[in-house]
């Protein structure tokens, strides 16, 4: 069985069992003029990232993982929007209103999609989120499930909302996760730095966390 290098130990994981969860890398989240801007971050924090998720990916089917991509968007009618999800940090332009990557956080938009370099390729499972944790109000569980998926490999962003959400909802299900830690990012590099901490912490209280290039030296 290979074994992943990573904090707090070893992670021994079996492909075939194995799936990689990357989290909402929409262009709502990583272009200006979405999601993400609209709250006031400085989106180029997310660039970096990009190149080694598309590693990681490439990886991945070349190894046999499944690839599943998580997309938080809402219905266009918002009715699986909670009011306070779209009143909160009272935007000019929030979720549900016209934007210059068409309306904020809406399935089907422009900055719902995802970005370029991390389109879906056949064979891979998208899977449409109205929250931050991909488990709340999804099938997501039930597609684990159906694979025999035990084990799983995070990226995304941004790391403390919807990548630690998730994660922290994997570990309470059972699932053995692992934080791909230059496969994620924060638009604040402290908040970054602390998950990465919180989660190994403990012993791993919430799971393992290691760079990329220990993911390729077990997959290789
Ligand atoms: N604002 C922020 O950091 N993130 C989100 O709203 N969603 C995700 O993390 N995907």
């Amino acid at each position: 069985m290979p074994v992943i290098h990573a904090r707090p130990g070893d992670f021994p994981f079996d492909p075939a069992r194995t799936a990689v969860l990357m989290i909402d890398m929409q262009r709502d989240f990583l272009e200006p003029g979405g999601f993400g801007a609209m709250l006031g971050n400085d989106v180029s924090r997310l660039a970096p990232i990009v190149p080694h998720c598309v590693r990681l990916l490439a990886l991945a089917r070349t190894a046999g993982l499944t690839v599943i991509h998580t997309q938080e968007a809402h219905d266009p009618s918002l009715a699986d929007c909670p009011p306070s999800k779209r009143a909160r940090g009272a935007l000019p332009c929030g979720i549900g209103d016209a934007g210059p990557l068409g309306r904020v956080l809406v399935a089907g938009e422009p900055g719902a999609d995802f970005i370029p370099a991390l389109q879906p390729q056949p064979g891979d499972i998208v899977l449409r989120k109205p929250g931050k944790g991909a488990f709340h109000a999804t099938a997501l569980d039930a597609i684990l499930h159906a694979r025999g998926i035990t084990h799983l490999l995070i990226g995304g962003v941004t790391t403390e909302v919807c990548v630690q959400s998730t994660m922290r909802e994997a570990n309470d299900r059972g699932y053995e996760c692992l934080l791909v830690t230059d496969c994620t990012a924060s638009y604040f590099p402290e908040f970054h730095a602390a998950v990465i901490e919180m989660v190994v912490a403990q012993g791993g209280i919430v799971g393992w966390a290691t760079p990329l290039a220990a993911v390729e030296g077990a997959l290789a």
